[in-house]
């Protein structure tokens, strides 16, 4: 063996031990402060991610000609593996996941686990995602619905330079981009959403409702400002093969001083379940330190998937430990989740648009959790009352 392939069998011994590394349930732990992993009943957490930039398949980093590669060095680098739409898929756990370049480009590639924890591994090569009619700058965020129509739609965002404004090389409009497929490998790209506003987090509601295809949207005034968008808006389509928004409602609606406050946006498209759709979603609020992004819940009536029925107050999930640090601090974000048949539910979420982490819990602990955790009562006045009703129960049991 040359000195060359030595270095490279090390390398792919590497690889492979990351590929096939167990995961396991993290334990919950305080003592070791600031990184404190609070027990709270209603999921785990697990002690690895499922994936991180050094997941991807070497082919993709490496030029595996000696002579053309002398150095064995990264000729193609990846900075993060994050916000990915998850579906099972023949049996497997898939994820649709938002690879970004060390270029800040973002493109989407399927990793396939065979019990949604850990062994997570690309398929041989990213998806070649078509274009709108305008091409775009940069595409993220899929949200996958398989529809009962019988396709696979994928929903993203398509984030274009905004030519109105020459002078600034920042000015931004998001769009929801609409594509679909039957095997997840070839994509059809349908014509761009058309809304009034800038859109990102749209969702594609898996059933038809009155005949029509269903969107969870989140209206938004400016590339970052949701401005006058008052929260996760709804609309129905009658084409999705030239969709547009003519009217739009507002369901899930933002509020003053909670964790919402800046913005909110439906994670992956809601659960359902005899007792409602389960909703997985953002919030928004500002710090000193910039935005920090968590993870709340609600549900939807059977009856009316306008109608929320659920509103535990307060978040679900947010970034803990080292799930603080990366390009985006203070983010937790979801746009995947599976609902296995045995009712186990496998939550994909990204922390610091670094990385991609599993947490695990059930639909009857998801609905338990929505349905009998208080809701927010918007003032200090109002979360008093509600603890000391707790402790009065408490007292009395
Ligand atoms: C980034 C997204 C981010 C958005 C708004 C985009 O350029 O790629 O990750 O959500 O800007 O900040
Ligand atoms: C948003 C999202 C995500 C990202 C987050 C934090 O606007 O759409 O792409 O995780 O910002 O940077």
């Amino acid at each position: 063996m040359t000195e060359f392939e030595k270095k490279v069998a090390a390398l792919r011994k590497r690889h492979e031990e990351l590929l096939n590394r167990k995961n396991e349930v993290m334990e919950w732990d305080c003592s070791n402060s600031p990184f404190c992993y609070a027990e709270n009943g209603i999921y785990e957490k697990y002690k690895n991610p499922v994936l991180t930039a050094a997941h991807i398949p070497l082919e993709w980093k490496y030029d595996f000609n000696e002579k053309d590669n002398p150095y064995l060095m990264q000729r193609i680098m990846c900075n993060a593996t994050l916000n990915s739409g998850a579906i099972k898929w023949n049996d497997k756990y898939l994820l649709i996941v938002r690879v970004e370049g060390a270029d800040r480009k973002s493109y989407f590639a399927v990793a396939e686990s065979p019990n949604g924890i850990d062994n997570f591994r690309f398929w041989e090569e990213p998806i070649t995602m078509p274009d709108d009619v305008i091409p775009a700058t940069n595409i993220y965020d899929m949200r996958i619905t398989k529809h009962e129509d019988g396709w696979v739609y994928g929903v993203f965002c398509a984030e274009r330079h905004d030519d109105s404004q020459p002078g600034n090389l920042s000015a931004a409009t998001a769009t929801a981009g609409i594509a679909r497929t039957k095997d997840l490998k070839t994509w059809e790209r349908l014509p761009d959403l058309k809304t009034k506003s800038q859109q990102r987090n749209v969702v594609l509601h898996p059933e038809f409702v009155d005949g029509k295809y269903a969107f969870y949207t989140r209206p938004q005034d400016g590339f970052i400002d949701t401005g006058s968008g008052g929260g996760i808006g709804w609309a129905l389509i009658d084409d999705i093969t030239h969709a547009e928004v003519k009217e739009e409602t507002i369901i899930n609606a933002r509020h003053y001083h909670t964790i919402t406050e800046v913005k909110n946006g439906e994670g992956p498209h809601p659960i359902k379940t005899p007792k409602g759709w389960l909703h997985l979603a953002h919030g928004v609020r500002a710090t000193a330190d910039g935005l920090r992004y968590v993870l709340y819940m609600y549900m939807t009536s059977l009856d009316d998937p306008t109608k929320v029925i659920a509103q535990p107050g307060g978040y679900f999930l947010v970034p803990e430990g080292y799930e603080y640090l990366g390009d985006v601090m203070n983010v937790a974000f979801a746009n995947g989740w599976i609902a296995d048949e045995d009712g186990r539910v496998f939550i994909y979420y990204a922390s610091a648009d670094t990385r991609m982490h599993v947490a695990t819990s059930t639909i009857d602990r998801l609905i338990d959790y929505c349905m009998n955790t208080p809701e927010d009562g918007l003032t200090t006045a109002a979360s008093v009352e509600t603890i000391k009703k707790l402790i009065a129960k408490n007292r009395n049991s």
